[in-house]
């Protein structure tokens, strides 16, 4: 004999008058439980049921399933409100808070958030791009040829997995077929220049900030990983001047409450031409000489110059009707003079009463 009457009857009773979340769970095992619950057991004795009072006597249970649970869930939300309210009498409000410990974002990234900034202003886009490349993108096709020195592995870290030395499944790049490059961490973010334009096409103003690595001996003014941040800008007549002007209006918004100078010199990078370095005066000696400027007075800052025309055939773009200027920012020298740090190993010690202080 099925009675669903009952079943309702009880286990509404049972359900209100429990006191406890654990109380309430177990009253609801009893009822609701997959295996052995009341409800269940009910389903089971269907089955011994005459056709006609399956169909009346189904749909009551699943009612009566529904039925339970609401009272279940109701009750659940009461016991908690009341568990609430307790808590709250003994909350005593005049008891000083926890402290919490505020983070603060590095001095490196706080300057790069600036430049960002500035230069999103100026009309760039920014692109990241990845710190593991390859040989092809890091050298071959920014014009520099297989013997040059900054291929030596004295400044550039290879990845040894053998595996990986041959990258034609890494480069879906159909500009080129990249046959026998090996992987390194990139040394330079002007990797930038070529694998951005591989989407895009003149006019492009873009920035590309990141980590670079070079394996060399450290000092106050060398780090093995350090970071940079190129940017280029293609279109038609685009001239030396453009290049310096914008060097200087970002120097000028950047720095806008230090006094610092700035000069322009020439420079070889295979990539450009002309091109230029670009130093900034020594805050840290009054230009006399110091350490960190290894005595000139200058500290070097960043590579620029006109963009190589085989390195726009490279990016794709047709240099008879196209000119382009490239810069790389050393942020770290940057954020040093920014920030008056006269040690670049400081900005990676990872010790928080340095850089709690910024
Ligand atoms: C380059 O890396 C070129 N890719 C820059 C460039 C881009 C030139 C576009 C032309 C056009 P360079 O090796 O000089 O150039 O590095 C650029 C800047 O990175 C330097 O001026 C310096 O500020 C910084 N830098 C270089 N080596 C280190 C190092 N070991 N530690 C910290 N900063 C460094």
């Amino acid at each position: 004999m099925i009675d669903i009457k009952k079943l309702n009857q009880d286990s509404e009773n049972e359900i209100k008058s429990v006191k406890t979340a654990d109380e309430l769970f177990v009253v609801e095992k009893k009822y609701l439980a997959r295996g052995d619950g009341e409800v269940v057991k009910l389903l089971r004795q269907l089955k011994d049921l005459p056709v006609e009072e399956k169909r009346k006597i189904g749909p009551e249970i699943q009612e009566l399933k529904k039925y339970i649970e609401d009272l279940v869930n109701r009750r659940r939300s009461e016991l908690a409100d009341e568990a609430q309210k307790e808590s709250e009498k003994y909350f005593d409000r005049s008891l000083p808070g926890k402290p919490v410990g505020r983070g603060t974002a590095h001095p490196i990234s706080q300057f790069m958030d600036r430049a960002e900034d500035i230069f999103t202003r100026l009309g760039f886009e920014t692109v990241d791009e990845r710190e593991v490349d390859n040989e092809f993108y890091n050298f071959d096709a920014l014009n520099t040829p297989k013997d040059h020195p900054a291929r030596d592995i004295q400044d550039t870290y290879y990845v040894m997995n053998p595996e990986s030395w041959s990258l034609k499944h890494q480069s879906n790049d159909t500009r080129y077929k990249i046959q026998d490059t090996r992987l390194l961490l990139r040394t330079h973010t002007s990797t930038a220049q070529i694998r951005a334009m591989k989407d895009r096409k003149p006019p492009v103003r873009i920035i590309s900030p990141g980590r670079v690595f070079r394996h060399e001996a450290t000092d106050a003014s060398h780090e093995t990983t350090f970071n940079q941040l190129e940017g280029f800008v293609v279109d038609k007549n685009i001239r030396v001047s453009d290049l310096i002007g914008t060097i200087k209006e970002f120097f000028a918004r950047m720095y806008y409450d230090k006094d610092i100078k700035l000069r322009v010199r020439p420079h070889f990078f295979p990539f450009v031409e002309p091109g230029m370095e670009i130093d900034i005066s020594c805050i840290f000696c009054n230009q006399k000489g110091c350490s960190v400027c290894k005595h000139s007075g200058w500290l070097e800052s960043a590579g620029s110059g006109m963009i190589h025309p085989e390195v726009l055939n490279n990016m794709g773009v047709d240099p008879k009707i196209y000119s382009g200027f490239a810069f790389g920012f050393g942020i770290d020298r940057m954020v040093m003079v920014y920030y008056g740090i006269d040690d670049i190993r400081l900005l990676y010690s990872g010790d928080l009463r340095f850089i709690k202080q910024f």
